[in-house]
């Protein structure tokens, strides 16, 4: 543990500091007043005094919907001179997110990334290769803040240039990698195609886009790495909002001393640990944009710490999906990751697919499924075998078309685009119609 005081609190105490600083947030919301302030006040809040961690699903929430109303400044809750640097979600698919920071928030950037690199098994003397994008996303620039707050050397590399990427993994031979896991993937393979083994490196942290267990296992062996999850949403602060560690049994330690989490239902109720539920985070510390129970559009399941872990913290699974990217085929509810983890667990199937929902008739959504085999595998046996796989997985049938190798386009830079809605037009991918 990078920070044993804050991780391995004594899970009591850690509820009362954090239903003070909750208490301390809506004192500081509704002095800023806003919308946020405004929507405390018609729910009867008048200080932080009112609110307790047990009620706090009766406060107001917040959408992503507020923030666009509020662009470009997004819910600033401090003067302009304390902001020091925005960040945010270029939009792709809906509207861009400014998120401002204040120097006290990198601050508690930093240390929540370090808490996360940490926990991967990375020390002051670690080489964090850092192929996250840097610019308004948050990955390259929170991993590195992060990376230096450890003590360990980040080469900042970003996304994109491969061939120079491999070269300085074999130059500076670092332990870490940093990355999406389709870029984890798309390295490995460069690399394996330049006949380079990374046999510096130790351990990948991917995140900022969905995977699956099974995606795990094939970054794993392909770059010789364990592989990580870390997540987060520039909303609430970029990555380090929750990461795996090497301890965690496959779950991700959220950093709730900052970020409180909760899970609720459609209807916006709680839901028990282990049921799956919509993410929402309370920014118990920020101060640029705080906010109050931030719905994330994210599902996941809540759980409790490791049994007997000196890390105290509570954990949240891997991400099932978004909201908005959940299928509805035929009355079946489809996260895209269930596809990915039925296609995957095929070993004659590469890492490389796109899930198509074929809408161009709206009452009748089709799934189609565009997939490349490994070397020699036989495309007839395999897409019968995946047609079988995916109606025993999912309950409905999926239209399978195994592509040639390097059909599905790779993602050098930003986030891997694996689900493409087909409404009207030509097939999204030659070979799918
Ligand atoms: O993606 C922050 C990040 C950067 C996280 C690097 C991890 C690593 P945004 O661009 O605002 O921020 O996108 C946030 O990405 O609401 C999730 O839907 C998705 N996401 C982030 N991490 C994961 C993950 C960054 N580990 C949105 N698994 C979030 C699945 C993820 N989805």
């Amino acid at each position: 543990m990078v920070d044993p005081a804050a991780e391995g609190m004594d899970r009591q105490r850690r509820r009362d500091v954090q239903e003070g600083a909750l208490r301390g947030l809506v004192d500081r919301l509704l002095d800023a007043g806003g919308m946020q302030a405004g929507r405390l006040r018609d729910s009867g809040v008048t200080s932080g005094g009112d609110v307790t961690l047990d009620e706090l699903h009766k406060l107001p929430t917040v959408g992503k919907r507020d923030l666009w109303e509020h662009y470009p400044h997004g819910l600033r809750a401090v003067e302009a001179d304390e902001i020091v640097c925005v960040h945010g979600s270029s939009g792709t698919g809906g509207r861009p997110t400014l998120i401002p920071y204040t120097a006290h928030d990198l601050g508690i950037w930093a240390e929540v990334v370090a808490r996360a690199l940490g926990g991967a098994g990375a020390t002051n003397r670690s080489v964090v290769h850092n192929a996250y994008g840097y610019g308004l996303f948050t990955g390259g620039v929170g991993i590195h803040h992060g990376a230096i707050r450890l003590g360990a050397t980040v080469v900042p590399m970003s996304g994109g240039m491969t061939e120079r990427q491999v070269r300085l993994v074999q130059d500076l031979r670092p332990d870490v990698l940093t990355c999406t896991p389709s870029y984890a993937i798309h390295l490995g393979e460069a690399m394996a195609a330049a006949g380079v083994v990374p046999t510096s490196l130790k351990v990948g942290v991917h995140g900022a886009e969905p995977w699956t267990h099974e995606m795990r296992l094939q970054i794993e062996r392909l770059l010789g790495i364990r592989a990580l999850d870390i997540y987060g949403l520039s909303e609430i602060i970029g990555p380090g909002v929750a990461c795996e560690s090497l301890d965690s049994e496959g779950m991700l330690n959220i950093a709730e001393d900052h970020f409180y989490p909760e899970c609720v239902d459609s209807d916006g109720l709680p839901v028990p640990d282990g049921t799956p539920g919509e993410l929402v985070f309370t920014t118990l510390t920020k101060t640029g944009m705080p906010l109050l129970r931030y719905r994330t559009g994210d599902v996941a399941t809540l759980a409790p710490p490791v049994e007997g872990s000196q890390r105290t913290l509570r954990r949240m699974s891997k991400l099932l999906g978004r909201n908005d990217d959940m299928l509805v085929i035929r009355g079946v509810n489809v996260f895209p990751t269930e596809v990915e983890a039925v296609l995957l667990s095929d070993g004659r199937v590469l890492p490389h697919y796109l899930v198509v929902e074929d809408r161009r008739v709206a009452a009748r959504a089709e799934l189609r499924v565009a997939v490349e085999p490994v070397a020699g595998a036989d495309p007839i046996e395999l897409r019968a075998a995946l047609d079988a796989a995916l109606r025993e997985r999912l309950g409905i049938g999926c239209d399978v078309r195994v592509l040639e190798p390097g059909s599905v386009p790779r993602t050098e830079v930003g986030k891997a685009r694996r689900l493409v809605r087909w409404t009207e037009g030509p097939a999204p991918l030659p070979g799918l119609a």
